[in-house]
């Protein structure tokens, strides 16, 4: 069979099957913790090959199915909360782009935080001393090396994340008020979306930024995509609260959130690291020029 292999840093895309690649990862496989700087955990990923993207006929922007390899990292084990963005905002006097304060009521603190900008998700990131994730790494921590098409398996399951299609009482009393536009569970609701890393809610509650400009995929680090001072749009992962369509909990489906100044009560992020992160304040770790926002973005 003629398999065609494009030459690029770290993946490879083949028409129709992936050519020698071991879908393989144990169920109850967990990354290793670590205490973050802010009240942050984070979660250890191997390096390696993963499948990444898919051939899933429903799924729009995630295909084609290919090969990507990714260096070892770390990555948040919750998305950022409330709590945690608001302390940011306190001790660094950043002046967010996003609306985040409108939609921080009482009693949401464990909540992740919604309305932020990728500039805001970049800015709180550098000043904690660690950085968004790349899509692929994002991909890996959310489904491992085998490939499946959701985070818990293959088989579509409504109940196993914050999801518009969520019917179960016990987690709807955990919402916030949907007429305040806000539909979240505190973070590590749902044991039962909990990722072959040990990462929670990669499957709704928020989307999540990620430091990578929408293109096509296979993805390559060094086309420019993941450019930090790029105006184009970035890539959002893993559906939310507020996600009808099934392709969305999917985790090779992608959206582009363009421009990335926009925000929106459905959009947060979770945090990563190249190196093996250390407890602390991340005082040391301003926002760069490029993370800080605009003389006309207006405080909320
Ligand atoms: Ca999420």
């Amino acid at each position: 069979m003629a398999i065609l292999f494009l030459v690029v840093t770290s993946c490879a895309v083949a028409a129709g099957m992936i050519s020698g690649f071991q879908r393989t990862m144990p169920a109850a496989h967990r990354g290793r913790e670590v205490q973050g700087p802010e009240g942050s955990t984070l979660v250890q990923v191997e390096g390696g090959e993963f499948v990444m993207g898919t051939d899933e006929e429903s799924v729009i922007f995630g295909k084609p199915e290919f090969v990507c390899r990714v260096d070892p990292f770390w990555i948040g084990k919750y998305e950022v909360t409330n709590r945690q963005f608001s302390t940011f905002v306190e001790k660094s006097g950043y002046v967010p782009q996003g609306k985040w304060r409108t939609y921080f009521h009482d009693g949401l603190d464990d909540h992740p935080v919604v309305c932020v900008t990728w500039k805001d998700a970049d800015a709180y990131c550098r000043w904690a001393g660690l950085r968004l994730p790349t899509e692929a790494e994002w991909e890996k921590a959310a489904r491992g090396n085998d490939g499946r098409a959701y985070v818990w398996g293959n088989d579509w399951q409504p109940e196993f994340s914050n999801n518009w299609n969520l019917r179960r009482q016990d987690k709807m009393a955990g919402m916030a008020d949907f007429l305040k536009k806000r539909g979240t569970t505190p973070v590590g609701s749902f044991p039962e979306s909990v990722s072959v890393y040990g990462c929670w809610d990669m499957a709704g509650n928020v989307w999540e930024w990620t430091s990578t400009v929408f293109r096509p995929h296979p993805y390559r680090a060094d086309d420019g995509r993941e450019d930090p001072h790029s105006e184009d749009g970035r890539v959002m992962r893993g559906a939310s609260w507020y996600s009808v369509e099934q392709r969305c909990l999917n985790c090779a489906e992608r959206v582009a959130a363009s421009p990335p100044s926009m925000f929106s009560h459905f959009i947060g992020f979770r945090v990563a690291s190249t190196r093996e992160p250390r407890p602390g304040p991340g005082a040391d770790a301003r926002p760069s020029p490029a993370a800080t926002p605009r003389s006309d973005a207006s405080p909320r």
